[in-house]
């Protein structure tokens, strides 16, 4: 049996961080909006219960735009440039201040919400993914309406899909129609929709790249296609010369790479002087504290148990050693996870100095899979 053709999607959020603020301000929907402020140009709750906005012309500073909405960049505005020159272009465009925390809630968002319908997805950064779609059983049309809708639901906004049969030509079309599009291609399509686009929709033709090909009068990617390997292998070395060549025709192989469940979480920290477990008692005692507080609260974050705690020690020669215990149930707890790593601390010889001190949690299982194994295991018990 062969497997199922490759069918990959690429799907990437609409402006953002723009589109997060506008939650928040939806009176601002429909208007130029650029993010990259700092916190005193957060808009001011009026007597009135309107809001008032900073604007672009009054901005004084270095700050760079992080983004904008689609009005914004009608003007000429985008990310990557400075606040001050924006100014010029759209001087009542209002000015956010960023806030990557909500950034960072949304994107856990719209990823889980993609999880539930595809879960092959490779995490790409704060607003894209990848999706294997290969193994799902469902027209590509419908099933990237669905990806769209059901991320609409989760978080309000929206984004753009390419379907193709690989990560190459989707990263390129789900640009092709953004805002809220779907571009759906197969590789038949390539010489009509993609080779009239300029050589830099290619994710790995960097600027340098593009103004080399651009002395060699290669604009577009239909004309990458036409060039002379030779000549292609002369400017650019043989390895990027075959590279080039393949992708101009829509070739990629690359795998859709599935983050994997980590093994372990761990903190540590290096001590700006070497500390000894006597004479620096309290001081060690409060960094190994705050090690095992902080491991939790990544635990917590990240929804996981552990049932094993281990610690790592470096003495001043640059030896290490570490010691984990096992516990009788897995745990997300501070106090819990600092009993259990003082017990390993008990272990090791404290004689010399140490330069660093580290605390690990392994053993890991999602929090929710832990509670129900031990609701069921209670359920079993004669009580
Ligand atoms: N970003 C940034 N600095 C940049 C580019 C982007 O801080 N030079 C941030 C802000 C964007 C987010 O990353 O909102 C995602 O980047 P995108 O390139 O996907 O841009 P947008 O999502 O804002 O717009 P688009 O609709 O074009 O995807
Ligand atoms: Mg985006």
């Amino acid at each position: 049996m062969n497997p199922p053709p490759r069918r990959i999607a690429h799907l990437d959020m609409d402006a953002f961080y723009a589109s997060v603020e506008l939650l928040r301000y939806p009176d601002l929907r429909g208007q130029p909006v650029v993010i990259g402020g700092r916190r005193d140009q957060q808009p001011v709750q009026l007597a009135d219960g309107t809001r008032q906005y900073s604007r672009l012309r009054d901005y004084v500073g270095r700050g760079v735009i992080t983004t904008a909405t689609y009005e914004a960049r009608a003007l000429g505005v985008g990310s990557a440039m400075g606040v001050m020159k924006a100014a010029q272009l759209a001087p009542d465009a209002v000015l956010l201040p960023v806030d990557f925390d909500a950034y960072r809630h949304y994107s856990r968002l719209f990823k889980a919400a993609v999880a539930e319908i595809a879960p092959e997805i490779e995490d790409r950064g704060i607003d894209e993914i990848y999706i294997d779609l290969s193994h799902i059983d469902e027209a590509s049309l419908p099933l990237a309406q669905r990806i769209k809708r059901a991320v609409h639901e989760a978080t309000g906004l929206s984004c753009s899909i390419g379907i193709t049969p690989n990560k190459l030509l989707s990263k390129i079309c789900s640009d092709l129609e953004k805002p809220d599009g779907i571009t759906i291609l197969g590789l038949e399509d390539v010489p009509l929709r993609i080779w009239p686009l300029p050589v830099r929709k290619i994710n790995g033709i960097g600027p340098k790249a593009t103004e080399k090909l651009t002395v060699l009068g290669i604009h577009t990617i239909g004309d990458l296609a036409q060039a002379d390997a030779a000549t292609l292998q002369e400017h650019f070395g043989r390895s990027y010369a075959t590279w080039l060549g393949e992708v101009c025709r829509g070739i990629d192989e690359r795998p859709v790479v599935t983050s994997s469940e980590p093994k372990s979480i761990s903190r540590e920290t290096t001590f700006e002087r070497d500390l000894h477990a006597r004479h620096d008692r309290a001081k060690l005692s409060e960094i190994f504290t705050a090690l095992c507080t902080r491991l939790a609260e990544d635990l917590q974050r990240r929804a996981y148990v552990s049932r094993t705690i281990g610690i790592k020690l470096r003495y001043e020669d640059f030896r290490s050693v570490t010691r984990d215990l096992t516990l009788p149930s897995p745990t997300a707890d501070a106090a819990t996870i600092r009993r259990a790593a003082g017990e390993c601390l008990r272990r090791v010889s404290l004689e010399k100095k140490l330069r660093l001190i580290g605390v690990r949690a392994s053993a890991l299982t999602a929090a929710a899979e832990a509670a129900a194994a031990n609701e069921s295991l209670q359920g079993e018990l004669p009580l």
